[in-house]
């Protein structure tokens, strides 16, 4: 059988999930996690933190797991980190995932202690197929599909702050987290390099639910959007409430909240880019509105293909007041060339239903 990519992202992400979670449950590594950078504990050799290695290693498990099956892709498989390690005696090393475990173990022990950098090796050369009854049914994909055409952006761990410290606190509204591990997500979208748009996406929450202490099943969201195939596995319900529910960063700005509030919105925070995106795909609030650049294409690309799976889609929030029509975030590589950035700088707005750009557009232009 043709190997599948969505089933394959579904495949790598569950790793990366896997990875993030023997990070924080086995101890020896959990305790290089929550290190703080400058303590007197500090990974003194090297100047990035655990958390910095941990984010290198997933992204680096996904781009040799995908290109392994997709060669064509090869070269479009981009993340937040680069995979090179500076010591403090300008040292540099690239972290590797080698053909063997004991390969990549060698390579990680350069850096970690040798107990770390066998478990995480483990993970890493793991065979995972991730296949369970919520994943739906995955399409075949179109034969003719340009694989050299796809671009990928990964966000290994979206939220580290939250996964680090892993403490909960709840919002007022059902099912939504404020901060804590529900609040961690692991983003993967593909988008077509020629027109920029996303068609693939798949967003895991890796600790969903909680089996045990420290044992954790991920929940996987998935969706693709080309011309001849829409499909994905989340057709939520609205559910009934009353008003209107907005999801915001706790940074957001308070002029930008009193307009929508005005609009008759409910606000709920909580933290993670991914996190409040899968909100309005669960359609468990209707609006992800921020007026900051502090997303990345790689926070956005993932759940924006899921939207618009469902007809919903990921706007420039200035861009879109700019030119008084939504306007989709974009992922063309030489507009990011052009304006060196990888930020979504003019901000966001994600909703399920677009029709509420109207009201949106006409309140917050002013
Ligand atoms: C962050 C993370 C933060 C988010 C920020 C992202 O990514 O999702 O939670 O801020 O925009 O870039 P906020 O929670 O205020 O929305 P990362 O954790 O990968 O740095
Ligand atoms: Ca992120």
């Amino acid at each position: 059988m043709e190997p599948n990519l969505i089933q394959q992202l579904i495949n790598a992400t569950e790793k990366a999930a896997n990875i993030a979670r023997v990070c924080r449950s086995n101890e020896a590594l959990l305790k290089l996690l929550v290190q703080e950078k400058t303590g007197p504990e500090a990974n003194a050799r090297f100047e990035h933190d655990f958390k910095t290695l941990a984010d290198v290693l997933i992204q680096e498990t996904i781009k040799r797991d995908i290109a392994a099956v997709f060669p064509a892709m090869r070269d479009a498989i981009k993340g937040e980190e680069s995979p090179n390690f500076t010591n403090a005696d300008g040292e540099s090393t690239v972290i590797v995932v080698g053909e063997t475990a004991e390969e990549t173990a060698q390579c990680l022990a350069a850096i970690l202690n040798v107990e770390a950098a066998e478990v995480l090796a483990g993970e890493v050369h793991r065979d995972v197929a991730y296949e369970e009854a919520l994943l739906g049914e995955i399409p075949v994909l179109p034969k003719d599909l340009d694989y050299s055409n796809l671009g990928i952006w990964i966000d290994p761990i979206d939220g580290t702050a939250e996964y680090i410290s892993g403490d909960s606190i709840f919002t007022d509204f059902p099912g939504i987290t404020s901060t804590g591990l529900d609040c961690v997500t692991v983003l993967v979208g593909v988008y077509e390099r020629t027109t920029g748009i996303p068609v693939i996406g798949v967003v895991s929450q890796p600790f969903h639910n909680k089996l045990d202490e420290n044992v954790y099943r991920s929940l996987v969201f998935w969706g693709v959007c080309l011309p001849d195939l829409q499909a994905n596995n989340c057709q939520f319900e609205r559910p009934a409430r009353e008003n209107r529910l907005g999801i915001f960063s706790s940074s957001e700005n308070g002029d930008i909240l009193q307009h929508i509030m005005e609009l008759g919105y409910e606000f709920a925070f909580a933290a993670g880019a991914g996190h409040k995106a899968l909100k309005v795909i669960t359609w468990e609030v209707d609006l992800y509105l921020l007026s900051k650049g502090s997303t990345f294409k790689w926070d956005t690309c993932a759940p924006q293909a899921i939207l618009r799976s469902l007809g919903g889609d990921i706007f420039s929030y200035r861009g879109s007041i700019s030119e008084c029509k939504p306007i989709p975030l974009s992922y063309l590589e030489e507009d990011e060339e052009k304006e060196n950035t990888k930020c979504n700088k003019d901000g966001l707005v994600a909703v399920r239903d677009v029709s509420l750009m109207d009201d949106l557009l006409t309140n917050l232009a002013g």
